[in-house]
């Protein structure tokens, strides 16, 4: 029995906001949660203090499943982003509390490592074509194996991925939200044009990918994934927006490049249909907004069986908190594909200090007991909550469409 005593919820901002849980037994052990959604930070902040916390205390932190179920099927009101965010961040804390307890680094709850390290993917990203394949060349040069290529698309003052600051890309970027402007057959001329440099300058034992970021329809998506089968992409993210999820079926027939969905996610359900038709290649949800490490294990069983691999999202808006935990999950599950791997600020670095390590494209979560990684407080509280939204995006015409 490891009886919690207190749980509350420390909301900071250094460089962006990150909203943790921190657990704490009788015994004294802590135990931490990423909480963390982009532009929504504290509505999860909230769900937490004012209903979830309460009915953690005095409970067995050990019963990591029948918490889980608790928040789950207790609540009436299932899933939900904001829902699973809060039980995302309780059961991560509580494997961080078990691993403790145990003295082990959590992946060796989960079964052990399967694998040497966890390989990641870099973003390489520019205003124009050149641009990103010359930063594509320095992740390369740095180690990596997989790196994704953003571009500016001629004619659009701005596109999704593309930043001022090319190693920290924050899209949060303004107190009210941004509005951009798309063009789909603008991008759609410019994505082959830019992994055919990228083939030409960096080769083919590198792998590629695209973040779409929900931006197409069906056909459009089979037309794109057909265009790039040439430069046999390792995968092409969010073609689609996913809400239908039957959606996925056009694509498959038009093309044979792999297709990587779900960061949006933030239940099994999302991705049912999806993985069991077999119309997806790698499933995207990560620990915070996809239930914890409980409910993401059940998500990778299922993908499993259907030839679906993981792809953890891992951009700066998922904490190191999400990292650690998602780096012990990629290490232990049999159906690893890859690991999405955003550099933090400095600032967030010092403010969470971690035992995962980088090197030769790979990460690893080291062998601290539990997660590995804590949160400075004091320091924490130097960086007040700052509102930050996501862009929205319009059509050239002024229609409200997908960011
Ligand atoms: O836009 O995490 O693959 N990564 C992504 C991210 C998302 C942000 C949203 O908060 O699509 O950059
Ligand atoms: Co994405």
């Amino acid at each position: 029995m490891a009886k919690i005593r207190s749980a509350r919820v420390i909301v900071c901002s250094p460089g962006r906001n990150f909203v943790t849980l921190k657990i704490e037994t009788e015994d004294g052990l802590t135990g931490l949660g990423d909480a963390t959604l982009n532009g929504r930070e504290l509505s999860v902040a909230s769900y937490l203090t004012d209903h979830v916390i309460p009915c953690l205390i005095g409970r067995d932190a050990h019963q990591i499943e029948d918490i889980w179920q608790y928040l789950y099927r207790g609540a009436y009101w299932r899933r939900g982003p904001v829902t699973m965010s809060a039980i995302a961040a309780v059961d991560t804390a509580l494997w961080d509390i078990k691993g403790k307890v145990a003295g082990l680094p959590v992946y060796q709850l989960l079964g052990g490592a399967c694998r040497e390290g966890v390989m990641v993917y870099g973003h390489a990203n520019g205003a124009t074509v050149e641009e990103t394949v010359a930063e594509a060349m320095k992740y390369k040069a740095e180690g990596y194996k997989a790196i994704r290529l953003q571009s500016g698309v001629p004619g659009l003052a701005s596109t999704y991925g593309v930043s001022k600051d090319k190693k920290f890309y924050e899209p949060a970027d303004a107190d009210l939200p941004t509005e951009n402007v798309w063009s789909t057959p603008k991008y759609m001329r410019s994505v082959p044009e830019l992994f055919a440099k990228a083939r030409e300058a960096l080769g083919w034992d590198v792998h590629l990918l695209h973040d779409v970021h929900h931006r197409l329809t069906p056909i459009e998506a089979g037309r794109l994934g057909k265009d790039l089968e040439p430069y046999r992409p390792f995968w092409l993210e969010d073609a689609v927006a996913a809400e239908n999820q039957a959606g996925f079926r056009t694509i498959r027939q038009h093309t044979t490049t792999p297709l990587a969905v779900g960061e949006v996610f933030n239940t099994i359900w999302d991705a049912k249909q999806l993985i069991e038709e077999q119309l997806i290649d790698y499933i995207r949800m990560t620990v915070v907004h996809g239930g914890g490490i409980t409910h993401l294990r059940r998500v990778a069983s299922l993908a499993d069986l259907n030839h679906v691999r993981t792809g953890c999202h891992g951009a700066t808006d998922l904490s190191p908190v999400c990292m650690a935990a998602a780096l012990h999950f990629d290490i232990s599950v049999p159906n690893f594909g890859v690991q999405e791997y955003m550099l933090h600020t400095k600032e967030t670095d010092k403010v969470f200090p971690h035992a995962y390590t980088f090197k030769d494209g790979m990460l690893h979560p080291g062998e601290a007991p539990g997660l590995g990684v804590e949160i400075d407080e004091d320091l924490a509280a130097k960086y007040p909550y700052r509102r930050a939204y996501l862009p929205v995006n319009r059509l050239e015409d002024g229609s409200m469409t997908n960011w």
